[in-house]
């Protein structure tokens, strides 16, 4: 975008201060100064379905490759047989209080490896790698490598005696190709080989009327045999020159340009048809592209990305630091004054969903599309007790609004294979699945019962279809969603259990993902977490039958059952307690904190509306620490935005924007050199997270109106925003100086009343008549549902939680109107 920004230096001449304007850029790219040297310092670049590492070598360019449906497997899910009688007996067990007992079982019915029947899902694989071997260019001198995130490409440059070499590469958003344009100021001076690997175990790799091909089949793990077959063409385009080829390489000498197209294609139709022909896809892909001259392919390629990309533009302002190269922009971001990394991190958040998330591909994965291994952490697959819903929380608020569908479309799916984890495993209608999918859409139990014995996936994954509703007003898109939401309520409907003491309806056996209350026992019935996702569960269904006008005695069912769900509750040390009595440990550092999932993203607890809850949240994120894995300090990021307090947000922003250590494992996260998040290893939720989070300060709209600057932190104190999305179709455009917002653009797509809050005495003017605001907001998609007023221990102090002066307005809003508001 280079933009100019403004920022004033004071320096001393003949004795005056004189203040001067200085033009610094900012600058959407990622910089370096040398080759990667491994795959955390490569660059990433994606067209939703095609994904590849750039390591820009001099000597040896490397783009290891994905393709998104290249998974280990075959169709089928993973539910065992018989197990009913055993959750029925681990119910009993929880309402005796036998919980040890309970894990136990849990844990012989659903054991930490998979039997030989059976699998806990599929590993997301590699394609393999291709190679371009330069003679001569080990003498190497300015060299530069960059990511643009404004346009999507990678370019490479550096000079050997004389002669500079440039290379330009990107997955092209026109026509489903990886193209890589070769060129230097010299003619005849381009001189490789293009040679390729792939580790998977049935391959052949050849070459074959001047283009090299590698094909091979997918893994086997677990009971299932690997069934897809992929495809990959590398065919080179010379101008002068050229080329010869060997059995499996191709040899390129004299050329004064070449444009290499790299084609991947698989027999992956759909998670239960695998019947597509990758040799006919392969060469379809291939024939688009080379229709097209070069610049076209990169124009076109440029615009579709940019029609998404330049929705959004976000200005921190710029120090010296922006001049860096990125790598030590990281290193240095702690001890330095570097606003716009974090505006180029959140927009390297949006250029990551786009690229890894587009209309028709599948949902991002735990690391988007990129993946170099055949048995990657966590299978590089979906899980789902935190981590794909992280990926789309930045999908709505910053204007990606397309980039969320791959995710519906996996619920659809899903909403059918869970019915057999429904049926089979619970007697219950409807669908549900566990912590884990994959691209066949399993749906029961993964990793055995300590981890896998959570029956919520599709509780939490349904939120975002109600969510995509409330910013787009879409309802064709509702009913399209509507079997999946009524197939997830009456799930819930069928398996809440009454609890003995207090008879709350409470999902058993569940757990607080991932973490234990005592001993090694995670099993559990009724924690917070499930309360909350079936309060919005039981909630969304009630709003969305009466918007689609179905299902009334459902609704009134429903409803009941709502009525007896467990209220939230306030713990001995002044917490947010996690599980229904009182066992949460203060010195407890875990990753998840589950039950904060009703601060953010749901919006059950609000500092406005219910102020206690608000500190008993606080004091719980007090109590687990703010360094963690890289997804965890993401999330911190949302919850300290929903806090309103800005410095402890940025705070997290810079754990986030610590250098990732060297380790591969452990619970302490950061940022490697290429900007992509460390879990470790790399994991792209943390991206997404703080991603959503920097949005999260600057405009929240959950809560019945739009809070404009909710948590803006001292770092920040002057910038601009245009283009981030509010719920009612609101788009807002926001200027802000010495943390006060100067200037205000609401576009309206669905008109409504719009309700807006923001720091008291402002003084706003403008056209528009505005009146202060009074009651309920009238829009229909700012309807705040009511929780139940939350149980106290007598034993817990509270000490009041303190909200920021604020005053809201209304006006009414067109379809299609623009209004503008200055201060003075
Ligand atoms: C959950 C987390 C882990 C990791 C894994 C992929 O199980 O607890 O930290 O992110 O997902």
């Amino acid at each position: 975008m280079l933009k100019n920004i403004q920022y004033k230096i004071l320096f001393l001449a003949f004795g005056n201060l004189i203040s001067i304007s200085v033009q610094a850029q900012q600058n959407l790219k990622l910089t370096y100064n040398k080759p990667a040297e491994n795959w955390n310092e490569a660059l990433p670049i994606g067209n939703g379905r095609l994904g590849a590492m750039v390591f820009g070598g001099a000597i040896q360019e490397h783009l290891q490759l994905n393709e998104e449906t290249i998974w280990a497997g075959e169709p089928g899910n993973n539910i065992p047989k018989n197990t009913f009688d055993s959750i029925q007996k681990v119910r009993r067990l929880i309402n005796e209080y036998q919980f040890e007992k309970a894990q136990d079982l849990t844990n012989k019915t659903f054991p930490r490896q998979a039997p030989k029947n059976l699998n806990y899902g599929m590993p997301y694989q590699t394609m393999g790698d291709l190679f371009l071997d330069f003679k001569g260019h080990e003498n190497f001198k300015n060299y530069t490598r960059t990511l643009d995130i404004e346009k999507a490409i990678s370019n490479v440059s550096y000079e050997v005696n004389g002669v500079i070499f440039k290379r330009e590469i990107f997955s092209s958003f026109a026509d489903n190709v990886i193209v890589i344009k070769l060129s230097s100021n010299k003619k005849g001076s381009l001189n490789f080989s293009v040679n390729a690997s792939t580790p998977h175990k049935v391959n052949s790799i050849f070459t074959e009327k001047n283009k090299l091909v590698i094909i091979g089949t997918s893994g086997s793990v677990d009971n299932k045999v690997g069934k897809i077959n992929f495809k990959t063409v590398a065919f080179p385009v010379l101008k002068g020159g050229k080329l010869t080829s060997t059995k499996d390489k191709l040899e390129i000498s004299g050329a004064d340009e070449v444009v290499i197209y790299v084609s991947i294609a698989t027999n992956f139709k759909k998670y239960n048809d695998i019947s597509g022909n990758p040799d006919a896809r392969v060469s379809d892909y291939l024939n688009k592209a080379l229709s097209k001259k070069y610049n076209d392919e990169l124009k076109v390629h440029v615009e579709k990305y940019q029609k998404y990309f330049k929705r959004v533009n976000l200005d921190l302002g710029t120090t010296e630091q922006t001049k860096k190269t990125t790598d030590v922009r990281i290193k240095e971001f702690g001890t330095s004054n570097d606003p716009d990394l974090v505006a180029l991190y959140f927009q390297f958040g949006r250029y990551l969903l786009i690229s890894s998330s587009q209309q028709g591909t599948q949902p991002a994965n735990l690391q988007g599309i990129w993946n170099y291994q055949l048995n990657p952490a966590w299978d590089s697959k979906y899980t789902v007790n935190i981590n794909t819903e992280m990926n789309y929380w930045p999908a709505e608020n910053t204007n990606l609004s397309e980039m969320h569908e791959p995710l519906f479309d996996m619920i659809q799916d899903l909403s059918v294979t869970g019915q057999e984890s429904a049926k089979e495993m619970y007697k219950a209608r409807g669908w549900n699945m566990h912590h884990n999918t994959d691209l066949w859409r399993i749906t029961g139990v993964v990793d055995g019962g300590f981890y896998g014995m959570w029956p919520m996936g599709g509780a939490w994954l349904t939120q975002h279809v109600w969510n995509h509703y409330l910013y787009s007003g879409d309802k064709e898109f509702l009913k399209k969603n509507y079997d999946a939401l009524k197939g997830c309520a009456l799930f819930y409907l069928d398996v809440l259990q009454q609890d003995p003491s207090k008879k709350y309806l409470v999902v058993s056996p569940s757990m607080s993902p991932e973490n234990k209350y005592f001993k090694n026992v995670s099993i559990t019935a009724g924690t917070t977490m499930d309360n909350q996702l079936v309060f919005d569960v039981f909630n969304n269904f009630i709003n969305v039958a009466k918007i689609l006008n179905q299902d009334k005695n459902l609704s009134e069912e429903i409803k009941i059952a709502l009525s007896k769900l467990p209220p939230m509750q306030i713990g001995q040390h002044a917490q947010l307690q996690e599980w229904l009595t009182d066992m949460d440990r203060t010195d407890d550092k875990h990753r998840h904190i589950s039950h904060l999932y009703g601060l953010f993203p749901s919006g059950q607890i609000s500092p406005f509306r219910n102020p206690e809850l608000a500190e008993a949240a606080k004091n719980s994120m007090i109590y687990r620490g703010d360094k963690s894995t890289g997804w965890s300090m993401g999330w911190k990021v949302n919850w300290w935005a929903r806090l309103l307090d800005g410095n402890r947000a940025f705070k997290l922003i810079s754990d986030q924007l610590s250098p990732a250590p060297m380790e591969t494992k452990g619970q302490s996260g950061g940022t490697y050199p290429n900007l992509l998040d460390a879990h470790p290893p790399f994991q792209i939720d943390g991206n997404f997270g703080c991603t959503s989070g920097i949005a999260e300060m600057l405009l929240q709209s959950y809560d019945g109106y739009i809070y404009l600057l909710p948590a803006l932190p001292d770092a920040l104190p002057s910038g601009s925003v245009k283009g981030l999305k509010a719920r009612g179709g609101f788009e807002i455009d926001m200027d802000w100086k010495n943390f006060k917002l100067t200037k205000l653009v609401v576009k309206s797509a669905l008109g409504g009343n719009a309700r807006i809050k923001v720091a008291k005495n402002l003084n706003l003017r403008s056209k528009t008549k505005i009146a202060s605001a009074k009651g309920e907001n009238s829009n229909e998609y700012y309807q705040v549902n009511s929780i139940k007023t939350p149980l106290k221990s007598n034993k817990s102090e509270l000490k009041g939680f303190v909200v920021p002066e604020t005053e809201m307005f209304d006006f009414k809003t067109k379809k299609s109107g623009v209004y503008i508001f200055e201060v003075k």
